[in-house]
């Protein structure tokens, strides 16, 4: 009998409840969704469900090592607490820094902050929320007063309309995606708008994309703020009650722009679609804005999220049913880390640096004897320091930052000089890890255990479901170990997560009330939570104090706000453009983010071959006419350079990208590719206010990459390919996949692919075909009758279809006939190729769909899911889906 625990899902911000079946024998999970649990109802994407197959022991840090060396916990956590008391003692606290992610658990991130600014008394922690949620915390704390998500996810099914700004839902935030695919399905009337340079797999329900001119939003919204205003849309009363700064922003947005046609303009939309955008935001009451990258990742991302919010409280459409703006956030636990306080601006407990009593009021609380008084370095600005030699110990934990900061060559310099880096993780070799002089094993999911925040302010549990793997320690473990031997024992004595629980809950509603200044944060509640409680504590959404018990679904009902005046602020905008723009050497705007498969830096999505399927290569997404004009031929390899790095990606020609912009994804580390780590080329400008990098806006430019010869390897075993001078790896079910391409040909392809694959080279293990003249060759090596490996070579991009090839792993026995196609690379007659998969959950490919679309005569997307069962599971491929159809 399977035992089934409840837990929530470690990728996206939607946090979805999961139960998860533990087989502890065996070490595998069956993974479903949890149908009590609010964020998802038991709905799941194609990532939650493949979970399972990421919890194996390959590729997982086991042990501390120490310069290289495998080492005892006591004598790594010494190591570390001795470089950092050194540091410190010989050049003050500034010079040592953590650098923290949202992959943390509430109860180790609040731990990690408490140790750097109560205890070592420097603010210099700051965390990839950075690169994330930080021009949202911004842009809420100037309206707001404080950090605040007003909605919940229930307003999704209320809303009247839905307006997608710089959001993919569709492949970042599936399930609130299938969530509102559902509400439309119930209420056609349900208006969907997605504003995005890229036409998205989120357009799929749009009933209008605004393709929008990367970084003009508040263009956008200023004018639609002015349309309000004109049309006499806006709420009079709820503004004169409840706001303040309404005119200033308004001439603000005047000064912008003077009529519809200026801002379709200045946004490069047809003037009419601006005006049907306008025109439904005015004409419906229930409109909800959901915002991600599109909007906080740029040098703007502030401006453009009061932008947002301004429309919303002109309209007073906040805090109510099927209303308001809503920053969708990315990480398990991005909205954990708000909390605790893990940026280098923020105190614990949404407190403030700018807020003197506030400093001493934490201080006061931890019994701090040195709380640091002033703001710390953030990202961008925090490895610039390490560079500068400003910074000279630093601690990096769950994340990645030689792949996902910007400047990402100057970064992994930078850790190069530092004196000492400690790293960690739940995975040996990732791009940072390998540049650690002391690496720690941390426990990951499935094995940590406390508490993450969802989007909608939802704290739910991660529960244990196995043993650790190794000697993984937990992160907060880890970090109180080191504070005891900096000294700090007293103020650390944590023997688990719910004591550490029980200590943020209490920080909250420390000196919280009338008197003091009211705190949005306040779980103080929970603050006397058993043991036993925790461990059965249900989601729930904050705040949860005497006022909430059972906590509280929507903020601001009650129109009250968090600043002096208790008046919700207008912010005036001046639009600005992005901070470097296009130019002769640089002609194209390069536009990163994600993909509906992988996480990140694949560290773990990397690892589930049903993952890997989708999108197995890195690519660019190229519009036709730059194709043409930089003499890009579809599937072939391209250079991509900007004043700060490059990369090598294959050519995908699509006119869903708009001409002068290229998209690539983020997703690719030096683990999975030679040169596909698109953080080399990006942008270091940043946000002033929220100093969050520009990510989605680069100048760079393209040409094709010329090289001596193109080919690929499937192979059984993991190989290397090193020397070559461009690879990319992917996992398959039963194979590794290689895509290659080199400047130099080797003397002689026999040996070449003797000496790579393996094997005795001789008939009937070893078949080759071999065309010298032309520089075609294609090998393959069997053993016991079964496909090792296959190998194919050519002068030109055009390889044959992997798919077939890939499939011939499936077998335990080549028939004859498999045999003599098998250097064709096509199936033998009879056999059909799938083609690329579309559906991961169950296997369904391309050429399938389309061959029953023709054959049988299927016309909609369920037509497909009764006969081939494709998009039936998580839904995940249903906009793929439509496309085909
Ligand atoms: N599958 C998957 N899901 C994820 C993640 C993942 O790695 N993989 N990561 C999670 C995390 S941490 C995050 S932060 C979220 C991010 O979720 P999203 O923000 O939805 O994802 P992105 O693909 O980064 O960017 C969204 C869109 O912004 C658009 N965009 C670029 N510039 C502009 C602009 O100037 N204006 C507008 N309006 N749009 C613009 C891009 O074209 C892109 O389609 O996803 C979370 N979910
Ligand atoms: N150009 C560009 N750059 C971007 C973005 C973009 O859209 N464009 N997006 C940005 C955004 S929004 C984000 S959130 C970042 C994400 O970028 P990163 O944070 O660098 O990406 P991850 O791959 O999630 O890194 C997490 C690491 O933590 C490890 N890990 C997982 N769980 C745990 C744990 O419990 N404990 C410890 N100690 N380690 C753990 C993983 O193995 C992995 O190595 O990238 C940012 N960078
Ligand atoms: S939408 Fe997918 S990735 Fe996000 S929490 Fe739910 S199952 Fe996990
Ligand atoms: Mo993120």
């Amino acid at each position: 009998m399977t035992e089934y625990v409840k837990t929530t899902c470690p990728y996206c911000g939607v946090g979805c409840g999961i139960e998860a079946g533990v087989d502890e024998i065996k070490h595998l999970l069956n993974i479903r969704g949890d149908k009590t649990h609010p964020a998802n109802f038991g709905r799941l994407c194609s990532k939650g469900s493949a979970l399972g197959d990421t919890v194996g022991l390959k590729g997982r840090l086991l042990h501390p090592e120490v310069y290289g060396q495998r080492s005892s916990w006591p004598e790594a956590l010494d190591r570390v607490a001795e470089s950092f008391s050194d540091t410190i003692a010989r050049y003050g606290a500034d010079a040592v820094a953590i650098y923290a992610s949202g992959q943390l658990l509430t109860e180790d991130y609040y731990v990690a902050n408490k140790l750097m600014k109560g205890f070592i008394g420097s603010a210099n922690i700051d965390t990839n929320s950075r690169l994330c949620m930080s021009s949202s915390v911004s842009g809420h704390k100037r309206a707001f007063g404080a950090d605040t998500v007003p909605g919940c996810y229930e307003d999704l099914e209320l809303a009247e309309m839905i307006v997608l700004v710089g959001s993919n839902a569709a492949w970042c935030h599936p399930v609130i995606f299938q969530r509102i695919r559902a509400a439309k399905t119930a209420n056609p009337q349900l208006k969907i708008v997605v504003i995005d340079p890229r036409r998205t797999g989120s357009c799929d329900i749009a009933d209008l994309h605004l393709p929008i001119a990367g970084g003009s939003d508040a263009m956008l919204f200023n004018g639609l703020l002015q349309y309000l205003q004109q049309r006499h849309a806006i709420d009079r009363r709820y503004i004169e009650t409840h706001t303040e700064g309404f005119a200033a922003a308004l001439n603000a947005a005047a000064a912008s722009s003077q009529s519809i046609e200026q801002v379709a303009e200045a946004c490069r939309l047809p003037a009419g679609d601006v005006r049907t955008f306008y025109r439904w935001f005015a004409g419906h009451h229930k409109v909800m804005s959901l915002y991600s990258q599109g909007v906080n990742q740029s040098s703007s991302g502030t401006d453009k999220v009061n932008s947002i919010i301004n429309c919303h409280l002109a309209t007073g459409r906040i805090g109510k049913p099927g209303m308001g703006p809503f920053s969708l956030t990315g990480q398990p636990n991005a909205m954990g880390g708000r909390e605790v306080g893990g940026l280098a601006n923020q105190l614990a407990a949404h407190m403030d640096f700018s807020n003197p009593a506030d400093i001493d009021r934490v201080e006061r609380f931890w019994g701090s004897p040195t709380i640091a008084g002033k703001p710390g370095l953030s990202a961008v600005e925090l490895f610039d320091a390490i560079y500068d030699g400003k910074v000279k110990a630093v601690w990096i934990m769950g994340t990645n930052p030689v792949v996902s900061l910007p400047n990402a060559d100057k970064v992994r310099q930078a850790l190069r000089q530092c004196p000492f880096v400690v790293v960690s993780d739940c995975i040996a070799d990732t791009d940072t890890a390998k540049l650690a002089h002391v690496l720690l094993p941390a426990q990951g999911w499935s094995e940590k255990d406390g508490t993450v925040t969802n989007s909608e302010r939802r704290i739910s549990r991660q529960r244990t479901l196995f043993a650790p793997a190794g000697d993984a320690k937990p992160d907060w473990w880890i970090i109180t170990q080191v504070a005891r031997r900096l000294g700090f024992g007293q103020a650390f004595p944590y023997q688990s997560p719910v004591e550490i629980f029980r200590e943020h809950a209490a920080l909250s509603g420390f000196e919280n009330d009338s008197r003091h200044g009211l705190r949005d944060f306040d779980i103080s509640a929970l603050a006397d939570i058993s043991a036993h409680e925790y461990d059965n504590l249900q989601p729930i959404q904050w705040p949860v104090n005497q006022a909430n018990p059972y906590g509280r679904a929507r903020m601001f009902d009650d129109s009250r706000f968090f600043n002096a005046a208790g008046k919700a602020q207008f912010v005036a905008i001046t639009p600005r453009p992005p901070s470097n723009a296009p130019n002769k050497d640089y002609p194209l705007v390069l536009n990163t983010g994600r993909l509906r498969d992988q996480w990140h830096t694949m560290t773990r999505t990397g690892l589930a071959a049903r993952l890997n399927q989708h999108k197995p290569e890195v690519f660019v997404d190229v519009h036709p006419l730059d194709a043409a004009r930089h003499g890009l031929l579809p599937d072939s390899l391209a250079l991509l350079e900007s004043a700060w790095g490059s990369m090598l990606a294959r050519v995908q020609v699509t006119s869903d990208q708009q001409p002068g912009s290229l998209f690539v994804p983020m997703h690719w580390s030096e683990q999975f590719a030679s040169r596909g780590r698109m953080g080399a080329l990006v942008n270091p400008a940043i946000d002033p206010v929220s100093r969050q990098p520009e990510s989605k806006h680069t100048p760079v430019r393209i040409s094709s990459y010329q090289a001596a010869w193109h080919g690929f390897v499937l192979s059984r075993r993991e190989l290397a390919f090193n020397d070559v001078e461009y690879w990319a790896k992917s996992k398959g079910e039963s194979f590794y996949r290689y895509e290659l391409a080199g400047n130099t040909l080797p003397p002689s392809w026999p040996d070449w692919a003797r000496a790579r694959l393996g094997g005795s080279g001789q008939i009937p293990d070893w078949q080759e075909y071999h065309d010298s003249g032309l520089g075609h060759y294609r090998a393959a090596r069997i053993i016991d009758n079964r496909l090792e490996s296959v190998l194919v070579i050519s002068p030109h991009h055009n390889l044959p279809e992997r798919n077939w090839l890939a499939s011939l792993f499936d077998k335990d026995f080549l028939e004859q006939s498999d045999r003599k196609a098998l250097l064709t690379g096509m199936p033998p007659q009879g056999v059909p190729d799938c083609g690329n998969i579309v559906c991961v959950c169950f296997n369904v490919g391309e050429k399938t769909i389309r061959s029953a679309i023709q054959e049988q005569g299927l016309k909609t997307v369920r037509d497909i899911g009764n006969c081939l069962k494709a998009g039936t599971n998580c839904g995940s491929c249903l906009p793929e889906i439509k496309a085909l159809l």
